[in-house]
């Protein structure tokens, strides 16, 4: 990976208890400078660690929090800046890391290590940092080659996706998914709530949307009680109370939610709550089947000032600047046979369905733009015109992506073949049920954010990348967590690593120490991808 010189060699005083040495650091994702040095720092129970304020504290607490879980030895939190030069220090430090907003410099010498960085942020993955370096090891006493590493990462926008309206998780499982990409230092959470098959906001002024949008029959058996034979629905919504709660736990880890409500299309379980806002005015069911459907908004003043309603609730519970609105997948046939759409669009002088969701697109955006937000949808927003300020997730290739980066609009690259944790991994028969391509760790770790076919200036609107995972396949936890695991430790090194310091083989020998890693806090990973290597 980076200059790495000398090991550490140095062997303890004689009274310590056995240590475990690392060998080789294993970061994961690998840091934009790091230098080897003289000597090695041993870590144990009796290491002191220094936090002078409040943020340093809470980030030194995080620290010992992984240091317990990987090698059941906390070290004791002090106050103080460390002067006596010995053990580790925490410090906010304006001088260090100061051009770079989520930075960090990290020194290990034999007799202290000091963790600095100009914000909490980039404090937090310097703690990252330092507890895979003493983890890659196991054991109470660890003794870690002394090093130099300025790191900072490539893109501000490091995200996953999670589709909780297919199926939906518990918050503690979303907790467990937070805090994993928090250890792999990934910044954005894009939640994906609601979809044709389930609504999962609670809503005050429309309590419908949960309470009939949260619910389906599902298909076959599983939509039956196995001794009577009655439907037996799948239904669930966070609360408000939830909801804020996940919002502020990602936020103590670094991570912005950024919640998705989808429109015009992928409406349907909005549609069977409230028929009077879909463009026929027909009631369907919530959907139990997965694929595209054909339910579409309306586009009439009473169904904006609907939308609307909704969007006040959702920004009220998430502050984050973007709000993602959907766009995708909206075939228009409903609004071809709609009479009042069909009349809307005369009386606009809109002349085709296209031209009429790019107009739609576009009241949302100023809507959202008019609250101090940004508006961000799959890249079919660019059809019929892209709304002034949008931001474009590129997700059909990265065609999309480039089209929206050349016209000035800032992009997030979450193209289907390199990043959609819903597809396969490998061809071993242990694989769960997925869809059935294959995007194997590889192609995940391969994937390229910046084109090549963009200018500098343009590339500069490539604000950075996403995996998704879908869960129309991923019923359980434990289905989420094979898909997930390991392949985002492959993402997480896309989103922060310097393209020039990539390197897939090294990876891989860098991989087996981010396993135990994932035991410790009790990650699932998938085995598929080792059964392939082995
Ligand atoms: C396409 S990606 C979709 C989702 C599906 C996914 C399955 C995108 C914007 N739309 O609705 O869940 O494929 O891989």
């Amino acid at each position: 990976l980076a200059a790495c010189g000398r090991q550490g060699t140095e062997t303890a005083p004689s009274p310590l208890p056995a240590e475990a040495v690392v060998a080789k650091p294993a970061l994961i994702p690998a840091p934009m400078r790091m230098e080897q040095r003289e000597g090695s720092f041993r870590f144990d129970a009796a290491t002191p660690i220094f936090a002078a304020d409040a943020a340093a504290r809470r980030v030194a607490a995080r620290f010992a929090e992984m240091m317990a879980a990987t090698n059941g030895v906390e070290g004791g939190i002090r106050d103080g800046s460390g002067d006596a030069r010995e053990g580790i220090v925490f410090a906010i430090d304006p001088e260090a890391s100061a051009d770079a907003p989520e930075g960090y410099v990290l020194d290990v010498t034999p007799t202290h290590v000091r963790v600095a960085a100009s914000n909490e942020r980039g404090l937090f993955y310097g703690a990252v940092t330092l507890w895979q370096l003493l983890s890659s090891a196991q054991g109470q006493a660890v003794r870690t080659p002394a090093l130099h590493i300025e790191d900072a990462p490539r893109f501000g926008w490091r995200g996953l996706m999670l589709d909780s309206a297919r199926h939906f998780q518990s918050i503690d499982e979303i907790k467990q998914l937070l805090d994993a990409m928090a250890r792999h230092k990934l910044n954005t959470f894009h939640w994906h709530l609601t979809d044709d098959q389930g609504w999962r906001i609670e809503s005050l002024k429309y309590p419908r949307l949960h309470e009939v949008g949260g619910c389906r029959i599902p298909a076959g058996e599983a939509g039956l009680e196995p001794r009577t034979g009655e439907p037996r629905p799948y239904c669930g919504y966070y609360t408000q109370d939830q909801i804020r709660d996940v919002v502020a736990y990602a936020a103590e880890r670094h991570i912005t939610v950024v919640p998705e409500f989808d429109m015009p299309g992928h409406v349907q379980a909005v549609v069977a709550a409230y028929p009077q806002y879909g463009s026929l005015g027909d009631t369907p069911p919530v959907s139990n089947e997965w694929g595209v459907h054909p339910y579409l908004f309306n586009v009439d003043e009473d169904t904006f000032g609907f939308i609307e309603d909704v969007l006040d609730e959702i920004l009220a519970l998430f502050p984050s600047q973007y709000i993602h609105i959907g766009g995708d997948e909206a075939v228009k046939d409903q609004w071809q046979a709609s009479a009042s759409v069909q009349a809307r669009m005369r009386e606009l002088g809109i002349a085709d369905e296209t031209a009429l969701q790019s107009w739609f697109i576009k009241r949302i955006e100023a809507y959202l733009s008019g609250k101090g937000r940004r508006l961000l949808g799959w890249d079919e927003i660019l059809d019929g015109g892209i709304a002034p300020n949008a931001t474009v997730m590129s997700w059909r290739g990265t065609e999309g992506g480039i089209a929206a980066a050349r016209s000035g609009h800032d992009v997030v690259m979450t193209p289907g073949s390199h990043l959609y944790l819903d597809f396969l991994q490998t061809a071993s028969p242990n694989e769960p049920p997925g869809r059935p391509v294959q995007v194997p760790m590889e192609k995940v770790y391969d994937f390229e954010p910046v084109p090549d076919v963009l200018t500098a200036e343009q590339g500069r609107h490539i604000l950075g990348v996403q995996a998704n995972v879908w869960t129309e396949h991923m019923r359980t936890w434990e289905r989420m967590q094979h898909a997930i695991f390991p392949r985002i430790a492959a993402l997480a090194e896309v989103a922060w690593t310097p393209a020039e310091r990539k390197d897939y083989a090294d990876f891989l020998a860098r991989l087996p120490a981010q396993l135990p890693r994932y035991r410790a806090f009790g990650i699932a990973y998938a085995q598929t991808p080792f059964e392939v290597m082995a």
